[in-house]
């Protein structure tokens, strides 16, 4: 028997993953948490459905041409099991008219160590995502018997987990700003929500995103789950649709992180990491202007990449500045076209979960 599942950091070297798939994925309808995040002037506003063929197909080549560098590169890859999101979902407390994807399996799985646990999505649409990957979750516990096979509790998602009218369409980019500032969010605190993205790993630490996807009473949550790992809330003012903390605050080795410059961690944040001698370095700025179409996520997308080990990272292939910061920062660049992915739920590292890492759970922060 053998040990398949072990990860505690996004640097370590990679050797096992699993890649997402963009088959039978929905634009889903609105509902109370997915408003709040598609931009005003986002052409999807409004519009819900399957996604048009030939934009998954061409997705599907990219994460296959994905899988096939990783593989080449000495990392075992695996896939998820489509299922058909095109269907409603109903619970005892909710109904939506459909699923969504299994393409981003990083907002979906969390690995800490020997476990991997099943996130508490904030969105209705994403209630049955981790469906898509439990053969591969059966198959782990079967082959490594030191894995642990986790579900966080379910999230009701009742109407009280929401603030109602907290959208509204004439909202300006400055409101969302002072909202972000004041961490005031769409979703309450009647129960943990949480998505495994807003979750950053470092051995002993966990650093997690308090912002649309991920509440307070997540963090909480987090604490009480992982007595032996500190758990801290970060928040980062400058983004008007806080999502997720891969496109924000990247850790490239340890010692190492990139910061999203529109999206500083505040002073107060950074102190943990200044008296432990770690650099904090403005990333590049994206090389476009706007994402793809159909797209949720944001151009800093450039800085979601995905690091092998602490000197060769995966970047996307169009943004040249990302790249060659990162060449300057001594790591060697592998380009992988990614951006027709994009519109599935984001980047290189969002496309990915880990399931196996060399090295264990160090304590970067004494
Ligand atoms: O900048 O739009 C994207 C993260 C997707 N998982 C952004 C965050």
């Amino acid at each position: 028997m053998a040990k398949i599942v072990n990860s505690w950091n996004d640097f370590d070297p990679l050797k096992r993953v699993i890649l997402g798939r963009a088959d039978n994925s929905v634009i889903p309808p609105e509902e109370p948490a997915t408003s709040e995040k598609v931009p005003i002037d986002s052409e999807m506003r409004g519009m819900w459905g399957p996604r048009p063929t030939e934009t998954v197909e061409k997705a599907n080549a990219q994460l296959d041409y994905l899988a096939k560098v990783l593989q080449d590169n000495g990392v075992v890859v695996d896939r998820p099991t489509p299922l058909q999101w095109n269907q409603a979902i109903v619970t005892p407390d909710f109904r939506t008219d459909s699923g969504f994807t299994q393409m981003p399996p990083r907002d979906i799985l969390l690995t800490v160590g020997n476990e991997i646990m099943a996130s508490a999505n904030s969105f209705r649409c994403r209630y049955f995502e981790y469906l898509a990957y439990w053969d591969l979750m059966g198959q782990y516990f079967e082959e490594d018997p030191e894995f642990k096979w986790t579900q966080a509790p379910r999230p009701r998602l009742t109407d009280k987990s929401y603030k109602h009218n907290y959208y509204d369409e004439r909202i300006t980019i400055e409101e969302r700003l002072e909202r972000t500032a004041a961490k005031d969010f769409v979703t309450t605190e009647v129960e943990p929500m949480w998505d495994a993205a807003d979750v950053m790993r470092l051995g002993r630490d966990l650093f997690i995103q308090h912002g649309l996807t991920t509440n307070r009473k997540a963090m909480e949550w987090f604490k009480r789950y992982y007595p032996d790992l500190r758990v801290h809330a970060v928040n980062f003012p400058g983004d008007p649709y806080p999502i997720h903390i891969d496109a924000t605050f990247v850790p490239l080795r340890p010692g190492l992180i990139i910061n999203n410059p529109q999206r500083r961690l505040p002073e107060e944040q950074r102190k943990i990491f200044e008296a432990n001698d770690w650099q904090i370095v403005d990333a590049a700025q994206p090389a476009h202007e706007t994402p793809p179409p159909l797209c949720y996520s944001s151009v800093w997308l450039s800085m979601n990449c995905l690091v092998l080990d602490h000197k060769t990272v995966i970047c996307e292939a169009s943004e040249v500045h990302q790249m060659e910061q990162m060449d300057k920062l001594g790591m060697n660049v592998i380009p992988v076209p990614f951006r027709d992915a994009y519109p599935f739920g984001g980047g290189l590292h969002c496309a990915t979960a880990d399931v196996y890492r060399e090295g264990g759970k160090e304590d970067y922060f004494p």
